[in-house]
C-alpha cells in the first residue's frame, strides 16, 4: 500500500463532567487524531495521551513532535508498507508507543477498509458485542460519588471501578458495597500509594472487590509482587503493562493476576493481541482499559476486546459517559453491552463537520 500523505489534528472535546483521578483533574480531553491517506482511501487512528505527562510520559504535544519529527518520516522513507509493517519500520524509535499506536491504526484501517475486512476480524474476535463497565472519578462527597454510580447502574453499566488515592479509598469503597450490595466492583490508583501502604490497602480486601489496578509506581514490579503476598484483592497492572514482554515478565514475577490491556500503551492494536496471547496462555484475565477516546479510539477497543481472553468487562463506556458530542456516531449502551463494529477497518469515521468543530490545529504531511 502506499500512502499519500498523513495529517495530524489536535482536537479538543469538552468532557460531560470533570474527571478526577490521582494524577489530575480533566475537564477538556486534548488529544491527537492521525489520518492515514493513499489513493484508494483514508484510515484513522487516535492518540490516547493527554495534555500533560501525569498518566505517562507521553503527552500531546510530545506525540505531534516526535510524529512529524521522527515517525512519519520513517513511515515516508519505507516506501510501500502495511499496518503490520509499521511496528517494525519505527522499532528504533524509543517509546514513544501512545504515537506509534494512533500511526500504526491509521495505516492498518486504511489497509482494512480498502481490504473490506473489520479490525475485529483481522484481530481474532469471538463476539459480537462486549460487557461494559464504567470508570468513575474521585469526587468531592461520598453522596455525590453514590449518586454517580446510581446513575451509572440504571444505565445498565455491569461493572463500576472506583479512581481512589490516599484519603478517598476504604470509605467510598465501603460505602458503594454498602448502598449497592452485590455489583462488580473495582478500585484503580494509578500508582498513588507507596510499598508501605500495603497494610492500608489490605483493608480493602473485606469488600471482595473484583482487582486493585496499579497501586505502585509503574517501575515497580517487585513493589507489586510483593503486595499480592499480602493483600486477597487481586493485583490488576495497567500502568506497568508497556508491551508483552512486561506482560510477561510480570505475569512470572507475580506481580499481577489480571492485566488491563490498553492498545494506546503499548504501541497498538497487535502487540495489544500479543499481550492478549500471553496473558491466555497463562490463565491471567484481561480487560480493556480506556483513555477517554472518542469514537475512534472506542471502535478500535471494541474490536480487540471481543478476543476470548477478555473475560472482564472493561473500560468501554458509551460515548454519552464522556462526551455530549462525539465525533462519530455515537457508541450506545445497551442492556450493559456495545456491539462490536461490524464495517471493514475500526468501522467508524468521524463526521467532518464535527471533527472540523473540535480541531484546534491541522497539518498535513505530504509523501
Ligand atoms: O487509569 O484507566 C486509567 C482515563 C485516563 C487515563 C487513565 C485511566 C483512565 C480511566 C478512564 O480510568 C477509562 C475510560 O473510561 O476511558
Ligand atoms: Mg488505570
Amino acid at each position: 500500500m502506499k500512502l499519500t500523505g498523513i495529517e495530524l489534528r489536535v482536537i479538543e472535546m469538552p468532557l460531560v463532567a470533570p474527571f478526577r483521578t490521582s494524577f489530575g483533574v480533566e475537564t477538556v480531553r486534548e488529544a491527537v487524531i492521525v489520518r492515514a491517506a493513499t489513493a484508494d482511501g483514508e484510515g484513522w487512528g487516535e492518540c490516547v495521551s493527554m495534555t500533560s505527562p501525569l498518566y505517562s510520559s507521553e503527552y500531546v504535544e510530545g506525540s505531534m513532535d516526535v510524529l512529524r519529527r521522527a515517525l512519519i518520516p520513517a513511515i515516508a522513507r519505507a516506501g510501500d508498507i502495511d499496518g503490520a509493517g509499521v511496528g517494525r519500520i519505527v522499532e528504533p524509535f524509543k517509546g514513544h508507543r501512545m504515537s506509534k499506536a494512533a500511526l500504526e491504526t491509521a495505516v492498518l484501517d486504511a489497509e482494512l477498509r480498502t481490504a473490506g475486512v473489520p479490525l475485529s476480524r483481522e484481530l481474532g474476535a469471538v463476539r459480537d458485542e462486549v460487557d461494559c463497565g464504567v470508570s468513575v472519578g474521585i469526587m468531592d462527597s461520598i453522596p455525590e460519588l453514590l449518586d454517580a454510580v446510581a446513575g451509572y447502574l440504571d444505565q445498565g453499566y455491569q461493572r463500576i471501578k472506583l479512581k481512589i488515592e490516599p484519603g478517598w479509598d476504604i470509605d467510598p469503597v465501603r460505602a458503594v458495597r454498602e448502598r449497592f450490595g452485590d455489583i462488580l466492583l473495582q478500585v484503580d490508583a494509578n500508582t498513588a500509594y507507596r510499598r508501605g501502604d500495603a497494610q492500608h490497602l489490605a483493608r480493602l480486601d473485606p469488600f471482595d472487590l473484583l482487582l486493585i489496578e496499579q497501586p505502585l509506581d509503574e517501575e515497580d514490579l517487585i513493589g507489586h509482587a510483593r503486595l499480592a503476598e499480602i493483600v486477597r484483592t487481586p493485583i490488576c497492572l495497567d500502568e506497568s503493562i508497556v508491551s508483552a514482554r512486561a506482560a510477561a515478565d510480570a505475569i512470572a514475577l507475580g506481580a499481577c493476576s489480571i492485566v488491563n490491556i490498553k492498545p494506546g500503551r503499548v504501541g497498538g492494536y497487535l502487540e495489544a493481541r500479543r499481550i492478549h496471547d500471553v496473558c491466555r496462555a497463562n490463565d491471567v484475565p484481561v480487560w480493556c482499559g480506556g483513555m477517554l477516546e472518542t469514537g475512534i479510539g472506542r471502535a478500535a477497543n471494541l474490536a480487540l476486546a471481543a478476543l476470548p481472553g477478555f473475560t472482564l468487562p472493561g473500560d468501554t463506556s458509551g460515548s454519552d459517559r464522556y462526551y455530549a458530542h462525539d465525533i462519530t456516531d455515537p457508541f450506545i449502551v445497551a442492556d450493559g453491552r456495545l456491539a462490536v463494529p461490524t464495517g471493514p477497518g475500526i468501522g467508524v469515521a468521524p463526521h467532518a463537520d464535527a471533527l472540523d468543530a473540535v480541531t484546534t490545529r491541522t497539518e498535513w504531511i505530504p509523501f
